[in-house]
Order: C-alpha cells, then sequence, then structure tokens
C-alpha cells in the first residue's frame, strides 16, 4: 500500500501535525480499513417491491396499500404534504397528526388520492404525482433492504436544486451527488463533492409549480440527478428505512410546508448578521486585543471575534492555554462593551488522555463511540488521538451540553463547531470514522450524516442554560436537516479563487432552498491568498450574505480590512457601513425566514418564475444584487427582473436590461419599486420607494429568547398623485408615542415625513 505519494503524504503529515499524530494516523487508517473489511456488509441486498395493488385499506387516516409484494402507506400532513413509507412488511401506522384525504378513488387498476391540490395515482409498478392538476413526477416501486433504492422520472424541463451544501449549480440537473458529510481537507473549490452538509431533500419547481421531496434517513447515500439517464433521478441509501416526505406548490409554500417538518430555523441574535472577523489562529489575548483595538482606531463596525484552535490548551476541548490567554474575560469584557462579542471554536474530538478530566468523564459514562467489538475508537485530530463523543444518545447530549459553561466563564458568547462531520487525520481512503463504528442510534454510516447536526443541538441547549435569556449563536461546518433550528453555518475550507467566488452564490442559495437560510463563505477563500480586487469583490458579495465573516487559513497573507491598500480599506469601510445600514432590513429578511422558513438571499425565480441565474440574487424580496464577479470587470451587463428598480446608490430608475460601470468600489444593487427598507442611518429611517406594496413586515428585538419586540406590517398603494402607507403594529419594543421617520424617495431626492406609529397611515402626495 505504501507508495511514493503515501511518502509525500507522510512528510507533509508530519510537517503539519508532527510524527505522532502522522504516525498515529497511519494507525487509525489501517484500523479503519480492518474493522470495516470484516464488520461492513460486503453485500447490499435489496428486495423490488412489485405490484399488482392487491388491497388497500384505511388505517385511521392513513392509507395502506398492499402489493403482490410490499407494502405503502400513506399519510397527509396537511392539504400540501403527504408521507410515504415503504416496508416489506405489514406496516403499523405512526401517528402523523395527520389529515384526512380529501378521496380516495379504486377502479381496478389506478388508486387516485385526492387532497388540496395534489393528487397520487398509483398504478399496478408506479405512482404519478400531480400538484394543480400538472404532472410532476412518476415514481417506481422502489426495492428495499440494506440497499433502498427509487427511481423517479422528473419533467424536462424544471429546475433540480437543494440536496444541502453543494459546489454545483442552483439547478442540480445533469450531477451526482453524494450524501455523506465530509471534510474537504483544507481546501475546495467548484465540482468537488461531497461537502460538509448532505441532504437527502430535492425541490423540482417549473413555473412556480413543484414538490420537494425529503428522505427521512441520514444514512449513507446518493442521489444521480439525471446525469446517467435523462429525465431520471435515482436516490439510494445503505440502509435505514424508505421514508420520505413531498411537499407540493409554489417555491415560498414548499420553503414553509417542508421548514414545518425539517425544522424552523432560529431567530438569530441580532449581533449575529453584523461583521465577524476571524483567522486561523489569533493566538494570544495580546493578538486579540490589538485586532479589536484596530477596529476601533479605524472607527469600523464589528460585532465578533472568532477564536481558532490555538486558543485551547494542547487542543483540549473546554480550555485555554493561560500562557498566551490569561484573562480572556477580561478581554471579552471590554468588547462587550462596544458590542463586540467574542467566538471561539469547538471540535468534537476529545484528547486521549488519561490525565484529561472530560476524556475521564467520557471514559467512565461509557459516552464515547466504540467499534463492532466493543473497543472505543482511537483516532487522531488536532489534539492527536482522541475519543468521539456518541451525539445521537441524548445523555451525551446533555452531558456535552452541560459544559458550555466553560463559555461563559471565559467571556465567550458563540460557540464554533467544526470538524463535525467528524473529520478525523487519515492516510488514505475516507476521512471519517469506520462505517462500521457503533453508535447510540446504530451504525456510524445509518447515523453519520446527523452528527453535527445532534452536536448543534446539544450545543444550543447548552447555551441556552447560560446566556441568562439571550438567544444562542452556533456557527456550525457540518449539519443535515434541521441544523438551521441550532445553528448559522459556513462553507467551510473554500479555495481562494475567482471561480470560487462566483460559486458560492449557487452554493449559498441552494443550502437555502434545503431549509437553511442562515450561512456564508470565507472572505477571500479559506486557502490561498486572494489578490487585492479579488478580496474586495469577496468582501463586497459577503456583505450581502446571511452570514458576514472574514476567515483565513494558517500561513496565508494577513486578511484584516487594513492589510491591503487604503484604498482597499476605504472599500471595506464602505461596505461594512453599508451591512450596518441595513441591519433593520436584513433583520425583518431573518424574522421572514425564522417565520416562514424562506430563503435569506433567494434565487430570482422565487419571485419571478422562470427566471433565475447563479450570478444573482434577491435579499429578502426587496433588494436585487449583481455582485461582480470577474477579474478586471469594470462594466456590468444584465438584464433586471420585472418591474421597474432604484439603483441603490443614486436612485436612478432602471428597467430591462441595463449596463452599469463597476469601479472597484462598486458593486449594483437594486431596490425594487414599492419597496420600504428600513435603514439605521441617523437613527432608525424607512425608506419608501413609492408604488405598490402587498406587504412589508418590519421586526426588531432585544435578541432574547423572550423578546421584547416591535413588528409592523406596511402596505403601500399608488393613489392619484402619491401614495398610502398603511400599517398595524404589536409589540412593546415601541409605543404609541414612537415616531416612524419615513424617507421618500422621489425624483432622486430624499423626502422627510414622520408620523406617531398610531396614526396607522400616511398619505404623499
Ligand atoms: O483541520 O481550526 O474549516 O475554518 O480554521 C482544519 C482550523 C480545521 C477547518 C475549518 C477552518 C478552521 C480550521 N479547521
Amino acid at each position: 500500500m505504501v507508495n511514493l505519494s503515501l511518502d509525500k503524504k507522510l512528510s507533509e503529515l508530519k510537517k503539519i501535525f508532527g510524527v505522532e499524530t502522522a504516525m498515529d494516523s497511519i494507525g487509525y487508517t489501517i484500523l479503519r480499513e480492518n474493522l470495516d473489511s470484516k464488520y461492513f456488509p460486503k453485500e447490499l441486498p435489496s428486495i423490488p417491491i412489485e405490484g399488482p395493488i392487491l388491497n388497500f385499506s384505511l388505517d385511521g387516516n392513513s392509507i395502506l396499500v398492499e402489493f403482490k409484494k410490499g407494502f405503502l402507506s400513506i399519510s397527509a400532513i396537511d392539504d400540501r404534504t403527504i408521507y410515504m413509507k415503504w416496508s416489506l412488511n405489514y406496516i403499523n401506522n405512526e401517528d402523523h397528526n395527520q389529515n384526512r384525504f380529501d378521496s380516495i378513488l379504486y377502479d381496478d387498476k389506478f388508486l387516485t388520492i385526492n387532497i388540496g391540490y395534489v393528487k397520487l395515482v398509483l398504478g399496478n409498478n408506479e405512482i404519478d404525482y400531480y400538484s394543480k392538476d400538472e404532472f410532476v413526477r412518476k415514481e417506481f416501486l422502489p426495492s428495499i433492504g440494506l440497499r433502498n433504492l427509487i427511481i423517479s422520472k422528473v419533467r424536462e424541463d424544471s429546475m433540480l436544486s437543494g440536496t444541502g451544501e453543494r459546489a454545483l449549480p442552483l439547478n442540480l440537473r445533469g450531477y451526482k451527488i453524494h450524501i455523506w458529510n465530509h471534510d474537504a481537507n483544507g481546501s475546495y473549490g467548484p465540482g468537488d463533492d461531497p461537502l460538509y452538509i448532505n441532504i437527502p431533500l430535492l425541490m423540482d419547481v417549473h413555473h412556480d409549480n413543484g414538490y420537494t421531496i425529503f428522505f427521512n434517513n441520514p444514512a449513507k447515500g446518493e442521489m444521480d440527478i439525471c446525469s446517467e439517464f435523462k429525465n431520471i433521478v435515482k436516490t439510494e441509501f445503505i440502509g435505514g428505512e424508505l421514508n420520505y416526505y413531498v411537499t407540493f406548490g409554489t417555491m415560498k409554500d414548499m420553503m414553509s410546508q417542508m421548514t414545518h417538518i425539517i425544522g424552523k430555523p432560529l431567530l438569530p441574535p441580532k449581533w449575529a448578521l453584523g461583521y465577524h472577523q476571524s483567522r486561523y489562529s489569533y493566538s494570544s489575548q495580546k493578538e486579540l486585543e490589538e485586532i479589536y483595538d484596530k477596529f476601533q482606531e479605524l472607527g469600523l463596525p464589528i460585532s465578533a471575534i472568532h477564536l481558532d484552535i490555538d486558543y485551547m490548551d494542547g487542543y483540549r476541548i473546554f480550555t485555554v492555554d493561560k500562557k498566551n490567554f490569561p484573562n480572556l474575560r477580561a478581554t471579552s469584557e471590554r468588547m462587550n462593551k462596544n458590542g463586540t462579542k467574542l467566538v471561539a471554536i469547538l471540535d468534537p474530538g476529545v484528547k486521549w488522555d488519561k490525565d484529561f478530566k472530560i476524556y475521564r468523564e467520557g471514559i467512565e459514562k461509557g459516552y464515547f463511540i466504540k467499534d463492532p467489538e466493543g473497543n472505543i475508537i482511537k483516532a487522531p485530530v488536532w489534539p492527536g488521538n482522541s475519543a468521539f463523543p456518541d451525539f445521537s444518545n441524548d445523555e451525551v447530549r446533555k452531558w456535552w451540553a452541560s459544559k458550555y459553561i466553560f463559555f461563559k466563564e471565559n467571556g465567550i458568547t458563540g460557540v464554533w463547531h467544526d470538524m463535525n462531520e467528524p473529520a478525523i487525520f487519515v492516510f488514505w481512503g475516507d476521512n471519517s470514522l469506520p462505517l462500521s463504528a457503533v453508535q447510540y442510534e446504530g451504525f456510524h454510516y445509518l447515523v453519520h450524516n446527523k452528527y453535527g447536526l445532534q452536536m448543534a443541538a446539544a450545543g444550543y441547549n447548552g447555551l441556552l442554560n447560560i446566556t441568562g435569556g439571550e438567544r444562542p449563536f452556533i456557527l456550525s461546518r457540518s449539519g443535515w436537516a434541521g441544523i438551521q433550528k441550532y445553528a448559522f453555518v459556513w462553507t467551510g475550507d473554500t479555495e481562494s479563487s475567482w471561480k470560487e467566488l462566483r460559486q458560492t452564490i449557487p452554493t449559498i442559495l441552494n443550502l437555502g432552498l434545503s431549509g437553511i437560510p442562515f450561512s456564508g463563505v470565507d472572505i477571500g477563500g479559506f486557502s490561498g491568498n486572494p489578490s487585492e480586487e479579488l478580496f474586495i469583490r469577496w468582501f463586497q458579495l459577503s456583505s450581502l450574505f446571511p452570514f458576514f465573516r472574514n476567515h483565513s487559513a494558517k500561513g496565508t497573507r494577513r486578511r484584516e480590512p487594513w492589510t491591503f491598500s487604503e484604498n482597499a480599506l476605504n472599500i471595506i469601510k464602505k461596505y461594512l457601513n453599508l451591512r450596518y445600514m441595513l441591519i433593520p432590513y436584513l433583520f425583518s429578511v431573518a424574522y421572514e425566514s425564522h417565520s416562514k422558513g424562506l430563503p435569506f438571499i433567494r434565487p430570482v425565480c422565487m419571485e419571478y418564475p422562470d427566471i433565475c441565474s447563479d450570478d444573482v440574487f434577491l435579499i429578502g424580496n426587496s433588494l436585487f444584487a449583481i455582485p461582480v464577479l470577474k477579474r478586471g470587470l469594470r462594466k456590468v451587463r444584465a438584464t433586471l427582473p420585472p418591474g421597474r428598480w432604484y439603483y441603490f446608490w443614486d436612485d436612478t430608475i432602471c428597467e430591462g436590461n441595463i449596463e452599469i460601470n463597476v469601479n472597484i468600489e462598486d458593486t449594483p444593487l437594486f431596490v425594487k419599486e414599492g419597496s420600504i427598507i428600513p435603514m439605521e442611518r441617523d437613527g432608525l429611517e424607512f425608506h419608501v420607494f413609492p408604488g405598490n406594496l402587498d406587504e412589508f413586515v418590519f421586526y426588531d428585538d432585544d435578541s432574547r429568547v423572550e423578546p421584547k419586540f416591535i413588528k409592523i406590517e406596511f402596505k403601500m398603494e399608488n393613489r392619484e398623485g402619491g401614495f398610502i402607507i398603511t400599517w398595524n403594529y404589536d409589540g412593546e419594543l415601541m409605543n404609541e408615542q414612537s415616531e416612524l421617520k419615513f424617507i421618500i424617495h422621489k425624483d432622486g431626492k430624499e423626502i422627510i415625513r414622520t408620523s406617531k406609529i398610531n396614526d396607522s397611515a400616511l398619505y404623499f402626495t
């Protein structure tokens, strides 16, 4: 097995991790291979379900269909969402709080089920799905067993998106994707697959009608999205159950219905939407203070500074290196006064060290993941050999949560979960735990994809216990369906390249369509060195992303705002200020994501069916961005979505095809006619871009779990010679006497009008 390239790898690993860890890595890799060749099944048997339909019955609110071989249970979750479960044996229905079907018809050959605008037609060998009388999907009877396989036919012209985190286009048609959370090992670029967050959820839309399917199976899998056969999607899992939810309707309806099932996104504490400064690593308290002070000195707003792994004592989790960080809490208190929070990294691996308390506890309580022979798995990560908590066990999650008091004691507000795929330093093959490792919920290959999610669930509860009522902030690298309930995510170790800059947009759009609204990318890319131009363009783009963080790998050139030219610093400052000015709008969008499950940044087709591009996006539904994604580009030609748009920077009204100069300081941003954009400029201002507006909900709160809030629902209507804004409000953050300051954008001018919140209307002519 050892050849030249492995020799080279060994010397590399020795350099990065030291000789011992490099040797441990070889040892672990061999162990993993031996275990899996002995215990991971060699054959993956699969038995096809076979028609015809022999019988069907209504069992509670579910329909149980009996085929010649196999059973299918169908329940209605609501009038646009169904749940399907296949088995070779009789199925006892779980209680799903089901709705009733509107009608069930059987005519000898076909079983037709109607609910709301959804219709399913079951034949002897397949199922046809219809939404609003339109055919959307055909599904052939699956095979089940250790290999669960389901083949479906999709329409020719639909967009297939979602599936978690992909360095692929927004439309995934033509790609085969893997469903196995994976550490990209320090650097990746467009086309690399899989990455850290893989979700068996696929959205299939055409003309804003379609379906989203979510396979409720975290097992190792893959999905061939029309790459092998035209219009054929093939989904496969190793083991687990074959059950899935399918929801129908417009993209927006599907998002809200689906997040009802996989989990409603959290509402972040407001500071989390500000700017985060990070680097691998700020490695002393002195350095941390210098960074913080420099932000103050230059008048650059900053919401958080992140500490990467070097703050720990020998990479032992829940410890601080007291030599380099003698009093972290003192620094954090100073930062907190100006609203800057400290965020610290946390990896799941527990150093294999008999003198380390967390390790001893884990051993005594039996909380670490074992191999099939009952030995605790010992595998190298940053601390050297480590043991891995079994987060699939609720008791372990509670234990883990109880450790987060450590963060409070050290003045750390937010926690950044890394290496939680979990990642292991290996020599060859898969860089995680053995497939055959044993966890509380089952073999590792069945639950691996949930490791980061379950760690986040534990961490979230851990923080809830100690924040004194503030909403927690967790940033997670890995995740599965539902990670949005607990955490923000970022796209991991992106390479610093123009093509990766461009890739970032569809990656984040697909995360959003997978139910994860809050995500971002390391500004400049993680690995490698961006040119000043690339860094500026990346900064401009990220200032419009939900999560806005500057982070970079060890050994790369510094990337703090002042480490480029004076001109760059000025541009960076402009976009920092833009971000903070937009926070009232962005927080309202975050509230919409939280309450409706909608993405934070959106593909254009979500608002304007059929118009889609990987290079532009909407922020909420009122702002539209055309980021600059090419080196040397100084002129952008593009087509605006239908309607009239105000150029954000000078109020020029634009429509249709446009051509704009984009000097290095410019990034095209547009406001939809008929919008209200709350901004923080001279206090809170409601910027009015006249036109008809169905609804805009302004939301603000004090970032607490039980918040004091204000929610104002605005409408706007054109009237002859002017317009009228009406609103109603709820909440205690403002009172009857509170004034609303409107800034009306008209003919390139800004006109100020104030109203009492109690007035409920403003008429403008
Ligand atoms: O093995 O903590 O993606 O953001 O700086 C690398 C060090 C571990 C990977 C993360 C990156 C972080 C780095 N980590």
